[in-house]
């Protein structure tokens, strides 16, 4: 459990980060995970379902950046965030009645690994209120020069920024249109086996990983069970049983909770939704340079 302290400066910040949560057991379990799932990207051609590759990826040398869905598509990741080590970090920030969104795991590799260009989960997402985060569980250490994430502390109190480029929805704040001062962000530096947890709409970024060592990060979006989306979950909301299997804790609801909260709708589509990458790929004026192949 967080402390009432820890609560506040989430409220305050937009992000907490939770120092040795897991233990050594548990993240062996979850790299070894990781492993299995890279196995399976040998001889890849594109982009599938699981496997998001770098742009200097070959069937021969693969290269991912992110596996997709991770709590769907190997068991440990599915039974982590059911788990109430998890659960009960959450609950003091969104309530007794949690639902999972989704989740992925951006595998950064050492010398290459693809940064993230700034934005707000809120820009992709945005809900009927505003109990919205992403809780991160550090599989490596991050460190100075290894792409760890930074956060604008504050930022979840201001504005929802334009994250288009040529009127579509790229994903990304353009850092000449939106004159965002990113100065003032900070890295979250912690062992591995940490916890992070951010807000929905503060603003966050990572560089690449220029280091000799793996930045590896699995994300679960997470939000109070009466927020509804407004702008469906990847793809229109069509099916309530899938919405409701998706609770994590408490109860579900068919009385969404409104709150005045600012909102752009993520329209129109990037030319390629299938990825954050392909769709930051749209930004006009790039923050952080991808490292050449
Ligand atoms: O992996 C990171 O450093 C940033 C993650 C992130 O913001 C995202 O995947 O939306």
């Amino acid at each position: 459990m967080i402390s009432e302290q820890d609560a506040a400066f989430y409220r305050e910040n937009g992000y907490l980060v939770v120092r040795d949560v897991l233990s050594a057991g548990q993240l062996k379990t979850l790299r070894d995970a990781v492993a299995e799932m890279l196995a399976g990207a040998q001889g890849l051609t594109a982009n599938s379902e699981v496997y998001d590759l770098e742009d200097s990826h070959t069937p021969q040398a693969p290269r991912v950046r992110r596996l997709k869905l991770p709590h769907r598509n190997h068991p440990a990741f599915g039974e982590l965030i059911r788990s109430s080590t998890l659960i009960d970090l959450m609950r003091p920030l969104l309530g007794r009645s949690i639902r999972l969104q989704t989740s992925k795991l951006n595998l950064k590799s050492a010398g290459y690994g693809a940064p993230v260009e700034w934005h707000q989960d809120w820009a992709f997402y945005p809900y009927t209120n505003q109990d919205v985060l992403a809780l991160g569980v550090l599989l490596d250490d991050f460190k100075e020069d290894n792409g760890a994430m930074m956060v604008v502390p504050g930022s979840h109190t201001g504005p929802v920024y334009d994250h288009h480029s040529g009127r579509r929805f790229c994903g990304a704040m353009d850092p000449a249109i939106t004159g965002f001062d990113f100065s003032k962000a900070v890295k979250l530096l912690a062992p591995a086996g940490s916890i992070t947890l951010h807000h929905a709409r503060t603003v966050h970024g990572s560089a690449p990983n220029l280091s000799g060592a793996s930045r590896n990060f699995l994300l679960y979006e997470a939000m109070a069970a009466d927020a509804w989306p407004l702008a469906g979950t990847f793809g229109p909301f069509t099916d309530l049983e899938e919405f409701n299997s998706r609770l994590l804790c408490g109860e579900s609801t068919l009385q969404p909770r409104l709150e005045a909260v600012p909102v752009r709708m993520p329209l129109p589509k990037p030319l390629d939704p299938s990825s954050l990458y392909q769709s930051q790929k749209g930004l006009g004026h790039r923050y952080f340079e991808p490292v050449k192949a």
